[in-house]
């Protein structure tokens, strides 16, 4: 792949954009890439886990500005967008974001739809869409009316404004705020030790956490409980509590 690496090591599966020139600006071939290299990690047995990061000083600084601006977007979000979009947002695995420097428009929107995101204190948030005359897209809103107070992030898209990460905290969109030393560090750690846990208790987690209303997550709860319940991890625990 010519703009994402793909690395796998103790039950993590990293997906990184690599376009650092660009603070990888996301053109076609990165988001056609990344959507292919999703499949993959899905596929992958060995993987637990996956992480998003970019390579360089950035995240991701959003859309490739310099795509021809008399493209037809709404085709371009159908058939370029959507395809990552879904498969992150269908991803069974849990999905890592590890966020540093930038992260601007469609970048934001990839972000958010990870389970969670590890945050670098200097990184910077941008709304940058309205900036540039364009509606917030990507899966963007429909995440961030879940993630924070959807008063506060229409008016925030509406501003077009850069926040710091702080102020990400306390919107609801940073799970774990890390010093920037310690960033990747904290990043791996965090990631081995979800893998090292029973892949069918994690799953079950997310997918109960993903129920679309009350019953589904009762249903949901019988089907993964069920699952769980026969796993190695399960029953040696219990015959361990009982030894003790
Ligand atoms: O199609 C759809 O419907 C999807 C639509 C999505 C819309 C969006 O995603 S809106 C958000 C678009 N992104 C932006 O508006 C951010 C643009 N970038 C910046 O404002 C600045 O680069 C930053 C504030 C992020 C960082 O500034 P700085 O000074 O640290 O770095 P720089 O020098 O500006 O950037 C480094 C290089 O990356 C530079 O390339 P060069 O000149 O060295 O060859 C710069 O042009 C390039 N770059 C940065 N962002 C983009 C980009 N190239 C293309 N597209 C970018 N978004």
């Amino acid at each position: 792949m010519e703009t994402i690496q793909l690395e796998q090591r103790n039950g993590v599966g990293w997906l990184k954009w690599d376009r650092p020139e660009k603070l990888n600006a996301l053109n076609e071939t990165l988001l056609r890439e990344a959507r292919e290299a999703m499949e993959q990690l899905v596929a992958d047995e060995a993987v637990h886990v996956i992480v998003l990061v970019g390579q360089g000083r950035a995240f991701s600084s959003g859309q490739d500005l310099t795509i021809e601006s008399d493209a037809d977007y709404g085709v371009y979000l159908e058939e370029v967008y959507h395809p990552l979009v879904r498969a992150l947002a269908d991803c069974p695995k849990p999905i890592i974001a590890g966020i540093h420097g930038v992260v601007a428009g469609a970048g934001l929107s990839l972000a958010l739809a990870a389970d969670v995101r590890l945050v670098a204190r200097s990184t910077k948030f941008s709304s940058a869409f309205i900036k540039i005359g364009l509606v917030a897209d990507a899966g963007g809103p429909y995440h961030l009316r879940r993630l924070m107070r959807p008063d506060l992030a229409l008016a925030w898209m509406w501003s077009g404004s850069t926040i710091d990460a702080k102020q990400a905290e306390t919107f609801g969109l940073v799970t774990e705020l890390v010093e920037d030393e310690a960033y990747l560090e904290r990043l791996t750690t965090y990631a081995e030790t979800l893998a090292a846990k029973s892949p069918t208790a994690v799953q079950g987690m997310k997918a109960l956490f993903r129920a679309d209303s009350f019953e589904d997550g009762l249903e949901q709860e019988i089907i993964w409980q069920r699952k769980c319940g026969q796993t190695d991890v399960h029953r040696q625990a219990m015959q361990a509590f009982l030894n003790r």
